[in-house]
């Protein structure tokens, strides 16, 4: 396709400032001028010939356009009459650079704003812009329109007729038809009147749709008076408040293709999720939200870019009132459309406007997506993830996982609530579980290799940080490996509890014998602990027992400076009371003199307090520590039951579900 843009004419009307210069050099805004408008539109729709008709100042037009430096090549056609013919003998003169080819025709005194050249060169047929909603104008063109098509154009017809403009889509058959009758005309001696005077004669034999842009923006500057209205027009259009929010950390062709459009409905302003948000919603961003800002801002046709702190966009819309809010047509169903209801509700209240493209699902966006959820799964990024997490979020929370279906479950497991989005932050290895699960008691029977064997299996499908149960962390001279081995695999936390001899499962309480490690033994185990480790990120946190073993707060307190003291990155406190108070008063004593170190708890028994309540107070890490396994168990005893009694497995089918509900869970490939 060809660009074809009529600049032949003197503008006489335009008075002085078209006396150095032609018309199309006026200037609209303080740095474009309607021909640099114009132009900048074409290689923004991808067109990359131009065939320019000249008259006077020929040469300081050429100089112009090549001064411009856009990615076009031009083709100047000088019309040497210009004086005493029309357009349509400019037309004539570059007749040979105009055959056989699409052709984009436009006049160059015309402003349009970039919505309407949009559907122009998305028409699948020869079109030409006309409006339903302009008065009939005295002077310009109109088209008459009969069975839906352009029949006739020019400035007498008032019958049937709407308001055009000289903007045509022209498809290769139809361009060819006119442009022979051009041909004929001037051949003729025709030269002074319309170019459409020539198409009026083939009319019936072309298809030119009319392309009804009604109010947008799409006028001639023929005078002064017209040229004050267009280009304060124009830039009131250029000026429109255009947003649009993004959740990615991965920056693709899709992207910047949905950016440039949305840039050019006005001036754009682009959310940024915060991190908060995009974990709860999405997955561990891989570029922290500062970064994030950094990469938009940089991106051509971005103005401005701002953190968007929340899913829904209620406060960016107060706020900042955009007169249109772009977005991907893929929130039109699922969970984003209560999200994109309450946009629609609010830009209604003041008039506006909700713009959608067709979002993308080529196969190497998803592929990309994958391959940086592969990333988070690589042991250096996943093990600093949580400490990240617990800065960015202040609290977070942990499920239970003792395989790698558990681990799927606790990966991938969203839930969408009033337009936000919650999932866990991390996984807990339990020893209780982990135990259970291989039927065996939680005392340290199940060894540390069989452990490891456990978290490589979850590791293997899951991305989310892991906090590993570890006992009472063994021997000091054992433990060190611990560290060491668990650090390699990309582990994030070991939590260890201060009792020796033979372990047993807190929750027993003093109903089973149970020692309690001396402070100074689980201290120096701590401190080598420390030494032992690599890197930075890796977390030992001692967890104190002494609630469950009824010795006190004071000696839990006690404990629990001595064991920051010697290096512990944290310190969870247990209990096994179902009233919270304990807890509390523990977390409160401790807070009030040591506001920083993370604490984490287990509410198995005191399970009636919320996440959020928990935060605030001082909590930093909240672990269901068993519920996946105690909910499964039942589960899995009732149908063994009922497939017993019933001598046939119909019965329990209510309560399974197909087998391909567990395989969709299950990643083809990592
Ligand atoms: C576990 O899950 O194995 C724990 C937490 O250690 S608790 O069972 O509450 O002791
Ligand atoms: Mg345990």
């Amino acid at each position: 396709m060809k660009a074809l843009i009529l600049n032949s004419g003197l503008g006489r009307r335009m008075g002085v400032l078209t006396s150095e210069h032609p018309k199309c050099m006026t200037e609209i805004t303080a740095s474009d001028t309607i021909l640099s408008i114009q132009l900048k539109q074409l290689v923004d729709i991808g067109v990359t010939e131009v065939v320019m008709t000249t008259g006077l100042f020929d040469e300081v037009l050429v100089n112009y356009c090549r001064s411009l430096d856009l990615p076009l090549e031009y083709h100047f056609v000088n019309n040497p009459r210009y004086a005493e013919t029309n357009y349509i003998y400019s037309i004539y003169c570059a007749r040979d650079k105009l055959k056989n080819d699409d052709i984009l025709l436009m006049h160059g005194d015309l402003v349009f704003e970039n919505s309407v050249i949009d559907k122009v060169i998305a028409s699948e047929q020869s079109c030409m812009t006309v409006s339903s909603t302009l008065p009939l104008p005295e002077k310009d063109f109109k088209a008459v329109i009969k069975d839906g098509r352009i029949a006739a154009v020019g400035i007498s017809f008032f019958d049937d007729a709407v308001a055009a403009q000289p903007l045509y889509l022209l498809k290769k058959d139809d361009w060819n038809l006119w442009l022979n009758q051009i041909i004929a005309f001037c051949e003729a001696g025709e030269t002074s009147c319309y170019a459409e005077n020539a198409f009026n004669e083939i009319s019936d034999k072309c298809r030119i749709m009319p392309l009804d842009v009604k109010g947008s923006l799409c006028n001639e500057i023929d005078t002064p008076e017209d040229l004050s209205v267009v280009s304060s027009r124009f830039r009131e259009i250029e000026n429109r408040k255009v947003y649009m929010c993004f959740s990615t950390d991965i920056i693709h062709s899709a992207h910047i293709g949905i950016i440039k459009k949305a840039s050019r409905l006005g001036k754009l302003t682009v959310g940024v999720l915060s991190d908060e948000v995009v974990t709860s919603y999405k997955r561990f961003p891989l570029l922290p939200c500062e970064e994030r800002k950094v990469l938009f801002q940089n991106i051509n046709g971005v103005s401005r870019v701002i953190e968007q702190k929340a899913l829904d966009y209620s406060d960016v819309i107060k706020e900042m009132q955009p007169d249109i809010i772009v977005h991907g047509d893929d929130w039109r169903t699922g969970f984003q459309k209560p999200i994109r209801d309450e946009v629609v509700r609010l830009l209604a209240t003041y008039g506006g406007r909700l713009v959608e493209f067709p979002y993308s699902t080529d196969p190497k966006y998803v592929e990309l997506e994958k391959r940086a959820l592969s990333n988070l799964s690589i042991p250096d990024v996943r093990r600093g993830r949580l400490r990240k997490a617990i800065d960015m979020k202040g609290c977070i929370n942990a499920i239970e996982a003792h395989s790698g279906l558990t681990g799927l479950i606790a990966e991938q497991t969203v839930v969408q609530q009033n337009g936000k989005a919650y999932q866990f932050d991390a996984m807990w290895i339990s020893s209780l579980c982990d135990s259970t699960a291989k039927g065996k008691p939680d005392i340290e029977l199940v060894d540390m290799t069989s452990r490891f064997r456990t978290i490589d299996d979850i590791m293997e499908v899951t991305t989310k940080p892991i906090i590993f149960d570890g006992d009472t962390g063994g021997i000091i001279e054992h433990f060190v490996y611990t560290v060491r081995t668990l650090e390699r695999m990309g582990v994030s936390m070991i939590i260890i509890e201060d009792k020796t001899g033979l372990k047993k499962n807190s929750l027993f309480g003093t109903e089973v014998e149970q020692t309690q490690d001396t402070i100074e033994n689980f201290s120096a185990k701590i401190s080598a602990g420390k030494k032992a480790q690599k890197t930075k990120d890796f977390m030992i946190v001692a967890r104190i027992e002494s609630l469950i073993l009824e010795k006190g707060m004071d000696d839990a307190l006690e404990r629990a400076f001595a064991f920051t003291e010697a290096g512990a990155d944290g310190i969870m406190i247990h209990s096994r009371k179902k009233e919270p108070d304990e807890i509390f008063e523990f977390i409160e004593k401790f807070r009030a003199k040591d506001k920083t170190t993370p604490i984490v708890v287990v509410p198995t028994s005191f399970n009636t307090v919320t996440e959020a309540e928990f935060k605030e107070r001082g909590v930093n890490v909240v672990i269901y520590a068993n519920q996946l396994t105690r909910s499964a168990y039942p589960a899995m005893k009732n149908t063994a039951e009922l497939i017993l009694s019933t001598h046939r497995a119909k019965e329990a089918d209510d309560q399974c579900i197909p087998f391909k509900e567990i395989i969709s869970l299950i990643p083809e490939e990592q």
